[in-house]
């Protein structure tokens, strides 16, 4: 019914509506609102140097790859100098490059790469805390002029019957255990909301926040396109006027007292002030702009959170602030979702977040959830990357996915014992040793073991592989029809059936493409879905068409159990 509506509008449109304004309307898409966006993860993407970790020589090297497959902006988990207690997510200095991935040289080399190719570049960026072993903390924990309060620290408190000192409060870090730590050389408990070496930093300290824009700025000076801001919702706590902290009550999620779900985080994520501090930084981005001209500049926001807190991130107005508040809808998929589910899980943002703002993005996976190969099942790689590049907006690709790389199962070494490596493995660029990702005689974490058949060089040749379809779908992102999302009726999505979903882009030259994804495993007949004649221009593997075929849809057409596919209507 309001797919039916759409085309109705859309076609009242076109009528109505002389050409011009429909290259306006095209034109009125920035950059990132329908980028495709790509995620590498430094130490797994490319080793330059035959040490097993991949570099930034190895990145610049590859960027070329990016720009085959229709990448427009890759972003970089962190590069920045660290102690690799987090790999990166704990870091000592945030502006100079940690020497396993090169030097400052090398990032400006790989920046010139990029502007070459026309490719953006966006950083991570990781406010909340630093590592341990940041000068900051250390002046800090001794009270250095200016470093007094640039974290989060209290005495704690002393038990009534015990007499012995207590955190200051009952919050659980997100890796579990207490939030607090004592630190012997200070006499007071830091806090930290993941690890012990992640001290956060005090953001009610306009000195902090300061320093912050400082790093922002050094990183801009040097070409970058944008910040992917890591663990938004955990930058502020709540703390009581008499300088106390609330305990936070149990969510009846967990047993297990010392596991992040044991408590309901009402103090220490999405806190108010958190909306305020992403203004401040758009802000700043946009001083940048207005100084110094260019494209604009994004601000990716890591959040898991509501969508209406995402919401209020993105803007309210009268002020703005992150672009892409990252939506991790997809990413809760499983291997039993439906067609109907996934369309729950599209309508939990666009009836929001599209409804107020007019726009999306979708992710698929990161570094920190198992890939759509373990997580959904191999036949359904193809199947989410046709869908989150079909959807109106930006698509986010964690690297690997457009060749179905798959968790690795791992054990725990010297270098790495984290319950996240299976999804960190290098990336697989050939069948030959170690997938061509190093010359070392073992890499920091293992290839998988099914390279030889995943990898980028042999899916080049093979018509109909992941890396085919990935390259297809970005050349359609790119297309008029597909760019023209923000006109009445450019876009419709509904379960056809309860496994079959169909999303429509139209644009107002009365273009048509439709998308029909049969997520489950029956051969579905699907009847009166147009009176028109369309062509095949787009098929998965488990397709029995060929790009070129016609289908009358006044008829009925058949999809095969795992059969996406993108049909053009012939007008
Ligand atoms: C970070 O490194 C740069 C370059 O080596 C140095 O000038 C700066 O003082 C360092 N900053 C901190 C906070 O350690
Ligand atoms: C954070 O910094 C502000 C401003 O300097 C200060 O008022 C506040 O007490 C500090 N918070 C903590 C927990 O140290
Ligand atoms: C938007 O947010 C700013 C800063 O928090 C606030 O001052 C302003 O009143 C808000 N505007 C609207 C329309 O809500
Ligand atoms: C997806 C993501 O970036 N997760 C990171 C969130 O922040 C923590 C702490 O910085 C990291 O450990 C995660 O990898
Ligand atoms: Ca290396
Ligand atoms: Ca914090």
């Amino acid at each position: 019914m309001l797919t039916r509506l759409l085309l109705v509008l859309a076609a009242l449109l076109f009528v109505a509506t002389p050409h011009f304004t429909v290259a306006a309307a095209v034109d009125d898409v920035d950059w990132w609102e329908n980028a495709a966006l790509y995620q590498i993860y430094p130490r797994s993407f490319q080793d330059s140097n035959g040490d097993g970790v991949g570099d930034l020589q190895g990145i610049t090297q590859r960027l070329a790859y990016l720009k085959e497959i229709g990448i427009t902006a890759t972003w970089l988990s962190p590069i920045f100098s660290s102690p690799m207690s987090d790999f990166g997510y704990d870091i000592s200095n945030f502006t100079e490059v940690d020497s396993i991935f090169g030097t400052l040289d090398d990032f400006k080399a790989l920046m010139v790469q990029a502007k070459s190719l026309g490719l953006k570049i966006i950083l991570d960026f990781v406010p909340n805390h630093s590592s341990d072993e940041c000068e900051w903390f250390q002046k800090s924990v001794n009270r250095q002029d200016g470093y007094d309060e640039f974290y989060v620290w209290h005495d704690g408190k002393v038990n009534a019957e015990t007499g012995e000192r207590e955190p200051p409060s009952n919050w659980v870090s997100v890796f579990g255990g207490s939030q607090w730590t004592w630190h012997e050389t200070r006499q007071q408990y830091f806090l930290h909301q993941f690890q012990v070496k992640q001290p956060d930093l005090n953001f009610s300290n306009p000195m902090v926040r300061e320093h912050m824009l400082d790093v922002l700025g050094f990183w801009l000076d040097l070409g970058v396109d944008g910040f992917r801001i890591d663990a938004v919702p955990h930058i502020y706590e709540h703390r009581n006027a008499d300088g106390s902290y609330p305990d936070e009550p149990v969510s009846g999620w967990s047993s297990d007292p010392d596991s992040y779900d044991y408590h309901d985080h009402i103090y220490t994520k999405d806190q108010p002030d958190t909306v305020e501090l992403m203004y401040e930084w758009r802000d700043y981005l946009l001083k940048y702009e207005a100084e110094h001209g260019g494209e604009t500049r994004v601000l990716l926001a890591e959040a898991y959170s509501a969508v209406e807190t995402l919401s209020a991130y993105f803007g309210n107005g009268t002020r703005l602030g992150t672009q892409l508040p990252m939506n991790f809808q997809l990413m809760y998929l499983s291997g039993y979702s439906t067609a109907r589910d996934v369309v729950g899980n599209i309508d939990y943002w666009m009836n929001t977040m599209w409804a107020n703002h007019q726009t999306a993005n979708w992710v698929v996976g990161n570094h920190d959830t198992e890939r759509v190969s373990t997580r959904m099942g191999a036949h359904k790689v193809d199947l989410l990357n046709v869908i989150v590049n079909s959807l109106p907006g930006a698509s986010v690709t964690y690297y690997g996915e457009e060749i179905g790389m798959a968790n690795v199962e791992t054990e725990c070494t010297e270098i790495s014992c984290d319950n996240r490596d299976g999804e960190r493995t290098p990336m697989q660029w050939a069948p030959t040793k170690n997938g061509d990702f190093s010359t070392a005689e073992s890499t920091w974490l293992p290839l998988s073991t099914d390279f030889e058949r995943y990898n980028v060089r042999t899916e080049r040749g093979v018509a109909r592989s992941s890396l085919q379809v990935f390259k297809g779908l970005q050349q359609l992102k790119s297309s008029s029809a597909f760019l023209a999302f923000k006109q009445e009726g450019g876009f419709s999505y509904e379960a056809v059936t309860e496994q079959v979903l169909q999303i429509i882009r139209t644009n107002l030259r009365n273009e048509e493409y439709r998308i029909l994804v049969n997520m489950g495993n029956k051969i579905e007949k699907i009847t009166g879905l147009s009176n028109k004649v369309y062509e095949y221009i787009l098929v998965t593997a488990y397709s029995v068409h060929r790009p070129g075929e016609t289908i009358d849809l006044s008829e009925s057409i058949i999809l095969m159990p795992y059969e996406a596919i993108v049909l053009r209507w012939l007008a």
